[in-house]
């Protein structure tokens, strides 16, 4: 294993064991929801994976070692606002690792460190994507990482679709083109993270956590296959009101283009920009969908170890 990886002991174990595990990001919880209020967050999400007889790796680099399974001090640091983690995409964790820096994984880094611990499930809230083309129509380039990890890293991801800020039908025609199986939970429609539905359609559906764990053994056994989508919406009672969504969008929109906000910079930026301007209805629907996307991909995780061990 590399020298750069700490895995924690409960981690190791359930892993050995052949037990249910886990991978939780830390970017979601460092940039993408407010200091003091994503230490509980980030608890919670913990309870949850164990509620469901799953054991929880939230997945971050401290002291330039990437750490999966982190400690009760490791996570409030993680959380703290005065830690400033840097947002570490796979790309950024080499350079990390020597500096010995702090920083929180997106998904794209999560993914490859929760796959090179040997954990095959890992739930977040939105996936990152195609941004749309500049005001000129020129494409912007921005593409996220966590696209091109999908596609060569066998983990199972469940998220509630990419946010509405980005380019929905160019993001689900790229998870098409690198052969990742979208598997919508319960729904026909490619949610859009504050909202149930898009206007675009998922190409499979499955109705439960067994389900999951089925496509997901029979996908292993595609050759060149690697990672599986699972979209999953808000549930019902917390999806944000179109109009409020619509508003605070074109709002977010029109800040960035004003503030020339860029890059990396972009998905933090927005989603501050809702939960200030939605009174919170935004944040309360975050943590729900990422809360509800931990516990399916729990009950997965349980259902495939459970389906192994059969075999064994
Ligand atoms: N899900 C959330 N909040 C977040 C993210 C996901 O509920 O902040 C993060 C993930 O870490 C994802 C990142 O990888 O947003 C996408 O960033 P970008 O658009 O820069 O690739
Ligand atoms: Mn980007």
């Amino acid at each position: 294993m590399s020298t750069y990886l700490a895995v924690s002991e409960e981690v190791a174990d359930a892993l050995s064991e052949g037990r249910g595990v886990v991978a939780l990001e830390s970017t979601l919880l460092a940039h993408g929801l407010p200091p003091g209020h994503n230490h509980e967050v980030g608890l919670r999400l913990e309870r949850v994976v164990r509620e469901a007889g799953a054991v929880p790796a939230t997945i971050a680099v401290l002291d330039g070692k990437a750490r999966v399974g982190l400690t009760g001090e490791q996570l409030a640091r993680v959380c703290a606002a005065e830690s400033g983690l840097v947002k570490l995409s796979r790309r950024d964790l080499g350079p990390a690792y020597v500096a010995k820096r702090d920083g929180a994984t997106t998904v794209a880094a999560t993914a490859a460190l929760a796959h090179q611990a040997g954990i095959g499930f890992f739930a977040t809230g939105g996936l990152g994507g195609v941004h749309l083309a500049e005001p000129t129509g020129a494409a912007s380039w921005d593409v996220s990482a966590d696209l091109d990890v999908l596609a060569f890293t066998p983990v199972t991801v469940v998220c509630s679709g990419v946010k509405s800020i980005l380019d929905v039908e160019a993001t689900v025609e790229v998870l098409e083109t690198r052969s990742v199986p979208v598997l919508g939970y319960r729904t026909d429609s490619f949610p859009g993270f504050y909202r149930r539905e898009t206007a675009f359609s998922v190409p499979w559906r499955v109705e439960s956590p067994s389900e999951v764990a089925e496509v997901v053994a029979a996908h292993r056994e595609v050759p060149g296959s690697a990672g599986v989508l699972v979209v999953n919406p808000v549930p019902e009672a917390y999806e944000v009101d179109r109009e409020l969504h619509d508003r605070l969008l074109a709002e977010g929109m029109a800040m960035l283009r004003e503030r020339g906000i860029r890059g990396k910079a972009i998905t933090p930026a927005l989603l501050s920009h809702f939960h200030s301007g939605s009174g919170g209805a935004s944040l309360t629907a975050n943590v729900e969908l990422v809360a509800d996307n931990t516990r399916v991909a729990a009950a997965s995780a349980v259902a495939l170890s459970r389906s192994q061990a059969s075999l064994r």
